[in-house]
Parts: C-alpha cells; sequence; structure tokens
C-alpha cells in the first residue's frame, strides 16, 4: 500500500465521514481511498467551493470535515474559504499535494500561503511516519478547532508503507475515541459569574457559536435568573420556541431586542466573542452594565468589548454548575413577554413596500418567501447589500438552521455554503440567498447543486450592481460605472445548468415559488428577483464601520 491510500483509510477510520474537493493527480489516490474506506465525496467545481462546503458540513454537523485538492494552485484556489474556515476556527483537515521541487510549475511555499490566513500547516513528512502524522492533524483540527491544512509531497504520497495493517486502524479509533474534555471552570470564576447573575435586575444572555450544543442549560439557567436570550448571527435559532427569544443581537437585531439588549446590566456571552457586529461597536451594551464572558479561550475574554468578568470553560458545564440557585424574575415580566410575541420579529416591524416599476422590495420578497417555504429549511446567505433580508426575514427552525460564513466577509461563498449545509442536512429543504455579485461570483457550483439532485432553493437579490459600493459611495457623488452592470438573464442562465427558475419582477410572481413547492422538486430553483436598488441597509454602514 502506498501513503495516499494509508491517510485515507486513516482519515475514515478516525470517524471522517465526508469530503469535498476538486481531484488532480496529487489528490488522486488520497480521494479514492477516503471514498473506499466510505467516505462521502463531494466533487465541488472550484476549490473555493469545496472548502466553504466542508465549513458548513462542519458546521451544521459538528464533524471535522475533509477537503481534498491538487498541489499549488489547487490550493490557493481553496485559500478564501481557508481563511473563513480559519476565522471561525471550524475544523477542517485540507489534504493538499504539495511539489516540493521548487523547479515544479505546482511549486509554491504552501506553509506561507495557509498560514496568512490562519490556517495550520502540518506534514506528512515521512512513509514510516505517515499514521502518526495524519492522525495528529486530525487530533489538532478536531480538539483545538483549527483549520489544518495536511501537505503530503508526491514523493512521500507514492512511497510504499507498511501501514494498511491493525495497527494504524487502532490508532485512528483511539483517536476517534478519546475526546478531552474542557478545562473545568474554578470556583473562584463560577463564583464571579454567580454573584453578578444573583445581583442582576435585567440580565441578557448573548449565546454564541460556542453554546450551541448548549441550549437546554442556558435556557434551565436563564429561567432561574430571570435573562433574556439573544444570539450572535452563527447561533441564529438557537432559542426558538422560547418565549423570552429576542432572536439576533447586533446588526440583523429587531428594533425591540436592540432595545432590550441595551437596557440590560448584565450582558452574558455564552461562547460569543462580542465582537462589532453582535454589539454594534458596543453600543448595545448600555452605560453601566456589567459584561461577562464564558469560553473555552481565556483570549476571547474582552477582546472586543471590556469584559467585567470572564469564566474559561465550557457553556453547558458552566451553565450547569449555576443553575441551582435562588429563582429571581430578572428581566421577565407578562408585558415583556407580550412585547416579544407582538414586537420580537422583523415582519412586525412595520414598512412601505417600494415594489413597483418591475422591481420587487427585498423585504416583501423574503417575507412572502418565508411564508412559502417550508419551516423545516436551512439557509444561507452571501455577503452584500442584501444580505440582512434573508438574515431577518427568514425565519429558522433552530442552530443548524442558519449558516452564517461571513467571519472574513467574502463575497461569493453563499452557494458553496449552501451546498455544504445541505449535505450536512438533507433532512431540511436548503435555501441560498444570494446577491448578483455573489452569485456570479461562485456561480461555478450551480451545476455541483443539479449533480448532486440538491432539492435547493437559490434566491437572487438582483439590483444589477455591487449594492454595497453603490450605496457607499453614490452619496458622495462618485462615478459609479465600476460597480454596475448591464441586466442579466440568471433565470435563463441557471435553466442552462439544469435549474427550474422562475423571475421575481413583483410579489404575484412567487406564485412560481409555490407551484415548484407543491411539484416533486426533482431540479432545484433559482428565485431570480430583480430587487429595488434605492435602498442602502443600515446594517452596511455598520459594515463600513468596521474597515
Ligand atoms: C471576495 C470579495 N470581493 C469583493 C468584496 C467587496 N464587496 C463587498 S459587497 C460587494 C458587492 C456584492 O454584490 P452583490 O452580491 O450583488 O450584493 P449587493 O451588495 O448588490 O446586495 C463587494 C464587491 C468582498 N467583500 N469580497
Ligand atoms: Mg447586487
Amino acid at each position: 500500500m502506498i501513503v495516499a491510500e494509508a491517510v485515507g483509510g486513516l482519515l475514515a477510520a478516525a470517524g471522517v465521514r465526508a469530503a469535498f474537493g476538486v481531484v488532480g493527480s496529487g489528490n488522486f489516490h488520497l480521494t479514492n481511498a477516503l471514498v473506499s474506506h466510505g467516505v462521502r465525496f463531494v466533487a465541488a467545481r472550484h476549490e473555493g467551493g469545496a472548502a466553504t462546503m466542508a465549513d458548513a458540513y462542519a458546521r451544521m454537523t459538528g464533524e471535522v470535515a475533509v477537503v481534498s485538492v491538487h498541489q499549488g494552485p489547487g490550493l490557493t484556489n481553496a485559500i478564501t474559504g481557508l481563511a473563513e474556515a480559519a476565522k471561525s476556527r471550524t475544523p477542517l483537515v485540507v489534504l493538499a499535494g504539495e511539489a516540493t521541487d521548487a523547479r515544479s510549475n505546482f511549486h509554491i511555499d504552501q506553509d506561507a500561503a495557509v498560514r496568512a490566513v490562519g490556517a495550520v500547516p502540518m506534514r506528512v513528512s515521512d512513509p514510516a511516519e505517515a499514521a502518526r502524522h495524519t492522525l495528529e492533524a486530525f487530533r489538532v483540527a478536531r480538539d483545538e478547532r483549527r483549520t489544518v491544512v495536511l501537505n503530503l509531497p508526491l514523493d512521500v504520497q507514492a512511497a510504499e508503507t507498511e501501514l494498511g495493517g491493525e495497527r494504524p486502524d487502532r490508532a485512528a479509533a483511539a483517536v476517534r475515541e478519546s475526546r478531552p474534555g474542557a478545562p473545568a471552570a474554578s470556583a473562584e470564576q463560577l463564583d464571579g459569574l454567580r454573584r453578578l447573575l444573583d445581583g442582576a435586575e435585567r440580565p441578557v444572555f448573548v449565546a454564541g457559536r460556542g453554546a450551541r450544543h448548549a441550549r437546554a442549560e442556558l435556557v434551565e439557567l436563564a429561567e432561574r435568573t430571570g435573562a433574556l436570550l439573544a444570539t450572535s448571527a452563527v447561533a441564529k435559532g438557537l432559542f426558538r420556541g422560547s418565549p423570552w427569544d429576542l432572536d439576533v443581537s447586533g446588526g440583523f437585531a429587531t428594533p425591540l431586542t436592540a432595545e432590550l439588549v441595551r437596557g440590560a446590566d448584565l450582558v452574558v456571552g455564552w461562547g460569543c466573542a462580542l465582537n462589532m457586529w453582535t454589539t454594534r461597536h458596543g453600543s448595545l451594551i448600555g452605560p453601566g452594565a456589567k459584561v461577562a464572558q464564558v469560553d473555552l479561550d481565556l483570549a476571547a475574554v474582552g477582546l472586543h468589548v471590556p469584559a467585567d468578568h470572564g469564566v474559561v470553560g465550557d457553556v453547558a458545564e458552566v451553565a450547569r454548575a449555576l443553575t441551582a440557585g435562588g429563582e429571581r424574575a430578572g428581566y421577565r415580566s407578562p408585558e415583556l413577554a407580550r412585547r416579544i410575541r407582538e414586537e420580537g420579529r422583523w415582519r412586525a416591524v412595520p414598512y412601505h413596500d417600494e415594489s413597483g416599476g418591475g422591481r420587487v422590495d427585498p423585504r416583501t420578497l423574503t417575507i412572502g418567501l418565508d411564508d412559502l417555504l417550508p419551516a423545516e429549511r436551512i439557509v444561507a446567505t452571501d455577503s452584500g447589500n442584501f444580505m440582512g433580508y434573508p438574515a431577518m426575514f427568514l425565519d429558522v427552525p433552530d442552530e443548524r438552521g442558519f449558516c452564517f460564513t461571513q467571519a472574513f466577509q467574502a463575497v461569493g461563498l453563499g452557494l458553496a455554503t449552501a451546498i455544504g449545509a445541505a449535505v450536512a442536512r438533507p433532512d431540511r429543504l436548503p435555501v441560498a440567498a444570494l446577491g448578483d455579485g455573489g452569485a456570479f461570483m461562485g456561480i461555478a457550483e450551480l451545476e455541483t447543486v443539479v449533480r448532486l439532485g440538491l432539492p435547493m432553493v437559490v434566491v437572487v437579490y438582483d439590483d444589477e450592481a455591487y449594492g454595497a459600493e453603490v450605496h457607499h459611495f453614490g452619496p458622495h457623488g462618485h462615478p459609479l460605472g465600476t460597480v454596475r452592470f448591464p441586466p442579466a438573464d440568471l433565470a435563463a442562465i441557471a435553466r442552462g445548468y439544469g435549474f427550474a427558475a422562475v423571475t421575481v419582477t413583483g410579489p404575484a410572481d412567487l406564485a412560481g415559488v409555490a407551484e415548484w413547492l407543491k411539484g416533486p422538486r426533482e431540479r432545484p430553483l433559482l428565485v431570480h428577483a430583480k430587487v429595488t436598488g434605492d435602498r442602502p441597509s443600515w446594517w452596511l454602514e455598520e459594515a463600513f464601520k468596521g474597515h
């Protein structure tokens, strides 16, 4: 057996179930080895798509996902998606062929390239050590939540090894079974948080990515302490069904949620960075409010907003440790429950529908889709001016219903995100919400959607422009010819890929979506929505503050 085959087998034995990639000579045997050991391989049409599909899959399943790329350009094509994954601490193992001879066309300094975007370079440098190197890469990805690029020099991959036997399989199984627990929080840190909670009149919990496994514990602690429940965007949906659910805190927050978070006298971030988005550059933290954070990583405490207290530990365990104690009404009252029920969702906020002249108001479009699409859905959004509409108006069933790959704020990841999420959750209707710019940037993966037979709804908010730039620079009188585009028939383009398609120029055209939903959904649907483009999103202004 050659090393390439052994590496694939080891990763399968360690528990990998899905891999995404583009196959070239440098990762051919590696990828086939994964497949022959039962790993599902999804062939993307661009490595950027493959990286983002794997990222989304890992986020929606909690598993380590694998990316498989050719040496050199295969890896550089994946880099934007890897930057997103690394910033989001998504556990990925990227198998990258490597041309170590500097005279090769495919040679680059792969370590430097991936280190530059926050991924961790590792290497199978010796056939005799292939099992140890491979399993270490898997362990670092999983246990340290890192995006690991496992470089596989071509000569090492081709070398014969004895690794096919029982011993390496046992080693892989041992890694699979050995998940180290989180560090236990200190009694002193727990007491500090207990005192803050027991002294708070209006506590609000904001749960982030690190709290997505801890709904029950947080709901129970919030019950005892009278806290209201919000999330960051990446954990949207976590508290669905609770009468105290404020949905997302930050740029996408409803006016009521912004008011209530700002009115809190204690904000506790649970596995949540409390970054500029979640706190609107700190402005959602009221004057005099105390801030506490619970995080696996001490460095996260106080990083974005000053924190009065930090607890290092697992969110579920910390919440459980604090659940016993006196009951407090805290922020909760029947009056507030009524307001949350009546004003707690964006669709309850009145607006003037600006549809007309062959274009649909994106708010009306999204509310219409929210009414039509089944509740069991998984929503992914791209970046751009349009982005808030799906994030704000499309409801999701739980924290595995929204996949938000926006840590790098790269345009063009939305479609691949939806594909990875769809592979992770075949029980849910996948919905990709894209701008026209992001749709064209990631368009190659429309073919992947069709080939995989995914029953996906792709919604393109087409304003024939890079709306983000139009709205940012337009008011200052700058020329906009570089960021505006002529009309393009995205419905026809999608049909060419094998999609069903409807063009929406007003609310009545949504009948076409209803029709598709009633049918067998054999082909995916692209909704080409010609949206009104005169309205800048104020969440975009928030974004530009962060540049
Ligand atoms: C990869 C990448 N290139 C460029 C940008 C800068 N940028 C931010 S938003 C945007 C426009 C996106 O256009 P579209 O997808 O049509 O969304 P819209 O803003 O029009 O709603 C661009 C080019 C970026 N964030 N990422
Ligand atoms: Mg646009």
